[in-house]
């Protein structure tokens, strides 16, 4: 985001104004974080802000300040649609095409509002008036702390804001500030929200330890099938919508599981394919450590995308089908993923 956009921005929200602030579809703890983050950051003024989520999200997101006021558009479409029309000012963070919000899409294609985006996805569409977007960031939430920073508002930060932000940071760096994303910024920005009264260490259990029986074991399902592709130093899980009903699958379970792949030494890629349980399709997340890009691969072969390191995609064939295609395409990498990489510590 450009200095004179921010004070523009500054200036058009100056006068209280009708916000609504949308995440993706199928949210993540930044898409939530931020969100909220943004909310929270909002309502210090006199406007009115709503956060209207395309759909639901995981349960293990729903302890975070706030989060009870979100509307869900898929459960609340009269709610939601009255808000949108209603409305002077559309954030959506954390994606930058209408095509993540699903539904949506029409609704915000349809009204006169101004649209502000804050998002850290690869090739954002061109629909924001204000469009702060930089790929090199560690997530929404931190951009989120940047854009407070750039009003000079960074004293406004309260305990709740600093909840959501270092939340959402977490789970976008892997859990662990572990992706080539964090910087010594993404720290400096943590240790300031820790400083402003986020709980690490509660919100970490907040977010991770919050596993059920049936979780656990499904995961210990999903470690079962995992395959390992020696010669593309890539492993890949699948699971199926019966297995996901013996063990009684409930929204975000998988969340995470395709990191165990990477956990390998030397894979380079991890990659899951699940049924979907309601329509017919089977999702997929991709990981990948190194320079492998994920979200062209996604993009060239499973109609998806996302970040070089992690991207998502689908394919409409059954799973044996899919499988099979997935070893065609790879087989196109064979080169890249059998060099070494060199390691510089
Ligand atoms: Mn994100």
């Amino acid at each position: 985001m450009k200095m004179n956009d921010i004070q523009d921005l500054k200036k058009a929200l100056s006068s209280p104004k009708n916000i609504v602030i949308i995440p993706h579809k199928n949210p993540d703890g930044d898409a939530i974080g931020s969100t909220l983050g943004l909310y929270h950051y909002l309502n210090k003024f006199d406007h009115n802000v709503k956060v209207i989520a395309p759909n639901d999200y995981p349960e293990f997101l729903k302890w975070m300040p706030g989060e009870e006021t979100i509307v869900k558009f898929d459960s609340d479409k009269e709610t939601a649609i009255s808000l949108i029309d209603k409305a002077d000012f559309i954030f959506t963070l954390d994606f930058n095409s209408f095509n993540r919000i699903d539904e949506m899409k029409p609704y915000l294609e349809a009204i006169n509002a101004t649209f502000a985006m804050i998002d850290h996805h690869q090739q954002p569409d061109d629909y924001a008036t204000y469009m702060y977007s930089d790929v090199s960031m560690s997530s929404t939430c931190q951009m989120v702390y940047h854009f407070i920073e750039q009003m000079n508002d960074l004293e406004k930060i309260d305990k709740d804001i600093a909840t959501c932000l270092y939340a959402g940071i977490l789970t976008d760096t892997g859990g662990s500030f572990r992706f080539p994303s964090t910087t010594s910024v993404t720290h400096r920005v943590v240790a300031d929200l820790i400083d402003k009264g986020a709980n690490n260490s509660e919100i970490h259990n907040a977010l991770y330890d919050t596993n059920s029986l049936s979780r656990l074991q499904l995961l210990g399902c999903a470690l079962k099938n995992l395959v390992v592709l020696k010669e593309y130093n890539t492993v890949y899980i699948t699971l199926t919508k019966s297995e996901l009903q013996q063990y009684d699958f409930k929204k975000g379970d998988t969340e995470g599981f395709v990191n165990y792949g990477l956990s390998l030494k030397g894979i380079k890629v991890a990659i899951i394919f699940i049924e979907n349980q309601a329509e017919d399709y089977i999702k997929i997340s991709f990981r990948s450590k190194g320079s492998f890009s994920v979200n062209e691969f996604a993009r060239n072969y499973f109609n998806g995308g996302g970040h070089t390191n992690a991207a998502g995609g689908r394919s409409d064939l059954t799973m044996d089908e899919t499988i099979n295609y997935f070893k065609r395409v790879i087989e196109k990498y064979k080169p890249q993923l059998q060099q070494n990489e060199e390691h510089t510590l």
